[in-house]
């Protein structure tokens, strides 16, 4: 994608930018605007970031204060508030993860509101459906019935990004992710997790015990495609849109077992091993894939990668990490 030069440069502030979705989200924002366009923030001490990954800023995004000071600072006009507890964490300690993810939000929408900005994207999740769907493919307007405290936040944040839009006009943009699956940065405290993790330990030890049944299929999406699903939707007319809520968007719907024959093609001598944990209610309540007819109309959504793909590509950038390992697996 480029920037239309008939339009103004935006100033972005992206949120968890050190996150599994920040890190490639910021390059590509970057790649399109330029680097000094984009605000990128996270807990990380600031002194430790590299040169080529400035500007970056260590914030807490429950200090609103913090958070205003660096709008009105770099005159920022779109925010991509990324920070978040996952699924599985967010069990863990559920009004911790609940105070996260919705005073977080509510501070991103309070500031943006007030200091006037132009668009907000907040991404929501496959999280906030729940048994209702049967574990069958959910279309977009299905009943909201999320188990998880991530996945209640996530349905409480789509209706708080619906109220901002009606009432103050915020153009507040969303997509339900499904899981994402990247070699850049770890997935962290999610249950869809296994599909990166597999990848990491086929490489690196030939083998791989999963925490998910080899019968669990959901919703799983390459990072290159939530990206550019990203992009695209912040750029389309606002006039296209016609969804109040979070679009669905889909793209893969696959097993561990299947994960597992695909990545066997590549690594002949992998090994699974099957030992569930909390982690398996959570995906039993979850659907095994999303329609996305709505996405797909109103601005063009089509993924690129499917299983086969996704597997080549993640096996080619991992592969060299674990070259000079004497445990790795060959890939053939
Ligand atoms: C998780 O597993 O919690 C996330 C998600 C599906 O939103 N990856």
């Amino acid at each position: 994608m480029e920037h239309d030069k008939n339009q103004p440069l935006p100033v972005i502030l992206v949120t968890g930018a050190r996150g599994q979705i920040g890190t490639e989200l910021v390059a590509a924002l970057r790649n399109v605007y330029g680097r000094k366009q984009v605000v990128a923030t996270d807990l990380h001490d600031a002194t430790t970031i590299p040169d080529q990954q400035r500007p970056y800023h260590q914030l807490n995004v429950l200090d609103k204060d913090e958070l205003e000071n660096l709008i009105i600072t770099y005159g920022v006009t779109q925010i991509y508030h990324l920070a978040a507890t996952l699924s599985a964490k967010g069990e863990e300690a559920p009004l911790k993860a609940w105070h996260l993810n919705m005073q977080s939000l509510l501070n991103i929408l309070e500031v943006a509101k007030d200091h006037k900005l132009n668009k907000v994207f907040w991404p929501s999740s496959i999280a906030v459906f729940g048994p209702s769907t049967a574990r069958k493919v959910s279309p977009q307007d299905a009943l909201l019935d999320p188990q998880t405290v991530y996945g209640i936040s996530k349905e409480a944040g789509e209706q708080w990004c619906a109220y901002y839009r009606e009432h103050y006009g915020l153009d507040v943009r969303s997509l339900r992710y499904p899981g994402l699956i990247s070699y850049s940065a770890p997935a962290g405290g999610g249950t869809t997790d296994y599909a990166v993790a597999i990848f990491h330990e086929a490489l690196q030890n030939g083998s791989y015990q999963c925490y998910l049944n080899p019968d669990t299929a959901l919703p799983m999406m390459y990072m290159n495609d939530a990206v550019r699903a990203t992009l695209e939707l912040m750029n389309a007319p606002a006039e296209a849109l016609k969804e109040r809520g979070a679009y669905n968007i889909g793209a893969l719907s696959f097993t561990p077992a299947q994960l597992v024959t695909e990545l066997q093609k590549h690594l002949p001598g992998f090994t699974i091993s099957y030992n569930t944990d909390k982690r398996q209610a959570i995906a039993n309540s979850w659907p095994a894939g999303v329609d996305d007819t709505e996405a797909r109309q109103d601005w063009n959504w089509a993924p690129e990668y499917n299983l086969a793909a996704m597997t080549a590509d993640m096996l080619q950038h991992l592969a060299p990490v674990y070259k000079s390992d004497s445990n790795a697996a060959t890939v053939s």
